[in-house]
């Protein structure tokens, strides 16, 4: 018993100085220590030895356990370090390594242009309103002149959700909804920035979905030359004191007389270019005197009150100040085009 005790610690410290690994030091745990192991084993047979022997083998045994255990742990402990070293020397940072720079967003550059837009009417005393995008048809077209059947509507191609909603076709409808608020006594002086649908084909100049800032004063004694003057103020802030403006006889069915206004173009200063089409203008604004209709619609009395409304395309502006050739670009998102109007 004493012989195969002996056999078994130099057999199990040999496996010990073998393993190379946790798994197989814990396999030669089970297989020497465990309860099923050869060492068990031979003490279930000391029942057989004498009274003399059992002390002397029983101790043997014990000290072949201890020696496989701490033979093992101290191996366990080698390879923890081991591995541990393996892992460090893998994980290791570079410090002479250059940093990955980190990619700074900015607001788009249709944001950009609205806040401009805001804070150059803000300057001016406006404030700010906001409307539904989806909208009644009796705000979007009904409070605004343009009865069910009108041709004018015409003007505008709608996506319908059903008979009376659709996705609001302008910014106009924030018109009627603020003067309906003041219930017809207060004056007013807002511009409404948004979002805005049409069943216009995408193309260089056109979206289905794009956006708009309307402009509304009501007041007593309000005048054609108070439009031209805030309108001209707002030009030349936002493209420079050399540009000019002028307006154009045009029809909306909400203002009455309407106008277009154009702005001097940038690229020839007024010669003719391909920019402006040879005339010399671009197109950047419809306006107007608001229709008595719609002042009495809204409650107010149009033989006191008075006002002019404008509404404006901020993709335009933008595309007029910042020469981007094509609209879609603000809606495709390209990084690349994106970044180059981030301000530092
Ligand atoms: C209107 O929408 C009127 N509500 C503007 C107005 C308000 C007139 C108040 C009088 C008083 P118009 O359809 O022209 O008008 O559109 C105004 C501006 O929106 C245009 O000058 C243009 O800059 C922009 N716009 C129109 N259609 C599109 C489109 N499909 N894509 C991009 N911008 C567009």
């Amino acid at each position: 018993m004493k012989d195969r005790l002996q056999e078994l610690q130099s057999e199990a410290l040999e496996k010990v100085k073998q393993s190379e690994d946790l798994k197989a030091l814990q396999d030669v745990r089970v297989a020497y220590l465990g309860k099923k192991g050869p060492i068990t084993e031979v003490l279930r047979g000391m029942g057989k030895l004498s009274k003399e022997e059992r002390p002397v083998i029983g101790q043997l045994a014990n000290d072949v356990r201890e020696s496989i255990a701490n033979a093992i742990q101290t191996k366990q402990d080698k390879l923890e370090e081991k591995a541990m070293e393996k892992q460090l020397e893998e994980e290791s940072i570079d410090v002479t390594l250059p940093g990955r720079p980190v990619h700074v967003g900015g607001p788009h550059l249709l944001t950009s242009i609205i806040e401009e837009i805001e804070d150059l009417f803000i300057g001016m005393g406006f404030e700010i309103k906001e409307g539904p995008e989806v909208e009644t048809d009796y705000y979007n077209f009904e409070a605004l002149n343009l009865p069910k059947g009108h041709p004018a509507r015409d003007m505008q191609d709608s996506f319908y959700i059903t008979e009376e909603l659709l996705l609001r076709t302008h910014t106009s409808p924030v018109q009627a909804r603020t003067m309906k608020q003041k219930d017809g006594h207060e004056a007013v002086r807002m511009i409404c920035p948004g979002k805005v649908y049409r069943r216009d084909t995408d193309d260089a100049t056109h979206s289905h979905q794009f956006t708009q800032v309307e402009g509304l004063v009501v007041d007593e004694n309000i005048k054609m030359s108070d439009l031209k003057g805030v309108l001209n103020a707002f030009a030349k802030q936002m493209f420079g004191s050399e540009r000019d403006i002028r307006l154009r006889p045009s029809f909306f069915p909400f203002t009455e007389p309407s106008v277009e206004m154009d702005i001097s173009c940038k690229m020839c200063g007024g010669e003719g270019c391909s920019v402006c089409k040879g005339t010399g203008w671009i197109e950047i604004l419809g306006a107007g005197m608001v229709h008595p209709n719609v002042l009495e619609m809204a409650g107010y009395d149009p033989e006191i009150y008075s006002g002019f409304a404008f509404g404006m395309g901020p993709e335009r502006i933008a595309m007029l100040k910042y020469g981007v050739d094509d609209i879609r670009h603000f809606y495709t998102n390209d990084i690349r085009f994106l970044k180059q109007y981030h301000k530092a």
